[in-house]
């Protein structure tokens, strides 16, 4: 039953690339393998094996042998903490870290000079809420380009390079209250990125109403994916809580769980019925492009009037109370509402939509079912054979649907469409099943984000690790196999293959990444690919220094106490694996210098003092050696 996992493989190509590797790092020579032996045997040691079932009857193995590779890549968000995981799916390791809107004490995000820029006008903030992550598409497929994020702290959105897996630029969206609900065009590309606005203000939201609620709004964003510009924004009724795109590219679909309006707990739950608003996204371009919008002080964004029954932009489709996630079924039939507060979901018909614009039908006339499924369904995924799988948050439990039997009953048949009720612990809030975001659903893994794991794992104090839960759902039968201890907070995950992703193994010496650095080089006169120098202007010291294992071109440097200096570095080893890092003593200065990477970090050299700057990242059994020394002299 256990199938090895080569053999699961998609192409050649990705074994080949692993060789290429292996090969590669032989030249790193003998004194630099000792090296990088020795820490890979340490990790290895202290490293914990999660217990696996070998395999779970559906003819799936949990099992990723040492030295395997995974056959998924899953991308995880990571909630307060503010990053986004990438984990290997089955084995469920963690691959890697991209930190966005957090800080990174390793890699420097949120100190280099480049990470700053990405950053821009939302530097001065420390951290955020990164709920869903989502790829960019071309024809309903991943493509492999980038990720979308958003922050519901710091009502922001940003963007990952793929290649890098680097975030690269981040907008803070003006005229919204916290980004929450966040999905992508997923055709004919992304295309946009659509955010929802999820609490109500003012707006303008500048002091000149406080207390006064029926001045409070939303507003749903289009931004473009490629220039990250914010396009549009829809002004709605209600508020916005998640939301989807269809497969035709024309609408965008967002839950609404304050039709209310309300401001209290009580108040938000007043009314039997809230909506999904649906937007059509054609029909707001034609408005913006015939200049038929206002703008909202404080911002130049095009605001259109999304709100009323009749608005050419948007239908508010009513639905049983307080729904949460809104999923489209990958054969791009339908939409699927998850009813929170309602035991339902509700199934929305997306090929009635255009009718629904042309008022050719009635606002329920685009339900096709509503079936009763347990208590709390939260989010709905999907395995590619007609059923959908729904985390009920109350039951504790994954349920599996059929949603054209649920429709038959829906129409009067009498048929059951549950499948099966799987408990999982505790409270799960997302999951998602491989490719069950695209064209491509698979129907082979299922990752459930529970929300509590009380005793299931050894404690560690009041804070319990959340509970990632892995599914087999390849067979007839859902089977738990594995569970996933993470830090704070998972909400969402997708998950792809690896054929559909092509990272770059190191830089390529023209990334724009370091466009800054570059800029400062040519006006020092110097060649950042070779330059070992320090230029000075004024109080202003730029020190280039190249790094090539287990060495910095300079051994030290000098500037006077009170000068600003940027250190520039960049890593002249093309070795991929061979990263290093640079730190100076007691300045509280710590980045990464990948392979072909240039990095630089600006600080007030404020202490008169001989500080030791050393690499960071283990790279050659020597690397306890690779550093050097500013001397700052006293002013
Ligand atoms: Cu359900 Cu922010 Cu997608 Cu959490 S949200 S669960
Ligand atoms: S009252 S236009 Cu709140 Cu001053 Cu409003
Ligand atoms: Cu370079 Cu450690
Ligand atoms: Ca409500």
């Amino acid at each position: 039953m256990s199938k090895n996992q080569s053999d699961d493989m998609p192409t050649g190509a990705f074994n080949e690339g692993r060789r290429r590797f292996l090969a590669g790092s032989a030249a790193v020579g003998a004194v630099g393998m000792a090296g990088a032996a020795g820490v890979a045997g340490v990790g290895a040691l202290t490293r914990s094996q999660p217990a696996q079932a070998a395999s779970n009857g559906n003819g799936l193995s949990v099992h990723v042998d040492p030295g395997e590779l995974d056959t998924y890549y899953g991308f995880w968000s990571s909630g307060q903490s503010g990053e986004v995981r990438v984990m290997g799916v089955p084995s469920m390791r963690e691959l890697a870290r991209i930190p966005v809107f957090n800080r990174c004490s390793a890699t420097g995000w949120g100190q280099t000079n480049e990470s700053l820029a990405v950053l821009g006008d939302s530097a001065q903030f420390q951290n955020g809420d990164l709920h869903h992550v989502h790829m960019s598409y071309t024809d309903g497929k991943y493509d492999g380009r980038y990720l979308y994020v958003h922050d519901k702290l710091n009502t922001r959105v940003a963007r990952i390079r793929l290649d890098i897996m680097r975030c690269d630029k981040m907008v803070t969206v003006p005229n919204a209250h916290a980004i929450h609900g966040l999905r992508v065009q997923k055709a004919p590309k992304t295309g946009y990125v659509f955010a929802n606005g999820e609490n109500i203000v003012p707006l303008p939201n500048d002091g000149r109403h406080l207390d006064e609620p029926e001045h409070y709004w939303s507003v749903f964003t289009g931004i473009d994916g490629e220039s990250m510009e914010i396009k549009w924004q829809v002004w709605v009724d209600g508020n916005l809580d998640n939301c989807n795109a269809d497969y035709s590219g024309r609408f965008a679909a967002s839950t609404c769980y304050n039709a209310e309006r309300g401001v209290t707990l009580a108040d938000k739950m007043r009314f039997e019925r809230d909506w999904v608003v649906v937007f059509d996204i054609h029909a707001i371009e034609r408005a913006v492009e015939s200049g038929d919008y206002i703008t909202i002080e404080g911002s130049d964004v095009p605001v259109v009037d999304g709100r009323g029954p009749d608005t050419p932009f948007t239908r508010y489709i009513p639905v049983p109370k307080n729904p949460h996630g809104i999923n489209a079924t990958p054969d791009g039939k339908y939409l699927i509402a998850n009813g929170k507060l309602s035991p339902t979901c509700t199934v929305i018909d997306t090929h009635k939509l255009p009718d629904l614009f042309d008022n050719k039908i009635e606002l329920r006339d685009t339900v096709v079912a509503e079936p009763e499924l347990g208590l709390g369904p939260l989010h709905t995924t999907y395995d590619g054979r007609g059923n959908a799988y729904t985390t009920l948050f109350i039951d504790s439990q994954v349920v599996k649907w059929n949603v054209e039997d649920a429709i038959r009953h829906y129409n009067g048949e009498s048929v059951n469409y549950i499948r099966q009720k799987l408990d999982v612990h505790y409270q799960p809030g997302h999951l998602n099943a491989t490719l069950a975001e695209t064209a491509e659903a698979d129907g082979q893994w299922l990752v459930v984000l529970s929300k509590f794991s009380k005793d299931r794992f050894l404690p560690v104090g009041p804070l319990h690790p959340e509970n990632d839960q892995l599914i087999d759902i390849s067979g007839d039968e859902m089977k738990l196999v594995h569970d996933g201890p993470a830090f704070a907070e998972p909400h969402d995950c997708i998950m792809c293959r690896p054929d559909q992703l092509n990272p770059s193994p190191i830089y390529s010496r023209d990334d724009p990444y370091w466009e800054q650095a570059r800029k400062w080089a040519e006006e020092d006169g110097v060649d950042l690919d070779t330059a070992s120098t320090v230029i000075r202007n004024g109080n202003k010291v730029r020190v280039y220094l190249t790094a090539v294992a287990p060495q910095y071109s300079m051994n030290k440097f000098t500037v006077k106490q009170g000068d600003e200096v940027t250190v520039i570095v960049t890593n002249l080893d093309r070795i991929e694996d061979l990263s290093h890092g640079f730190a100076i003593i007691n300045y509280g200065v710590s980045m990464e210098v990948n392979p072909q990477q240039t990095s630089s970090i600006t600080f007030t050299a404020d202490k008169p003092g001989v500080y030791w700057y050393f690499c960071t990242w283990f790279c050659h059994a020597l690397h306890m050696e690779m550093a050097g020394r500013m001397l700052v002299e006293p002013a």
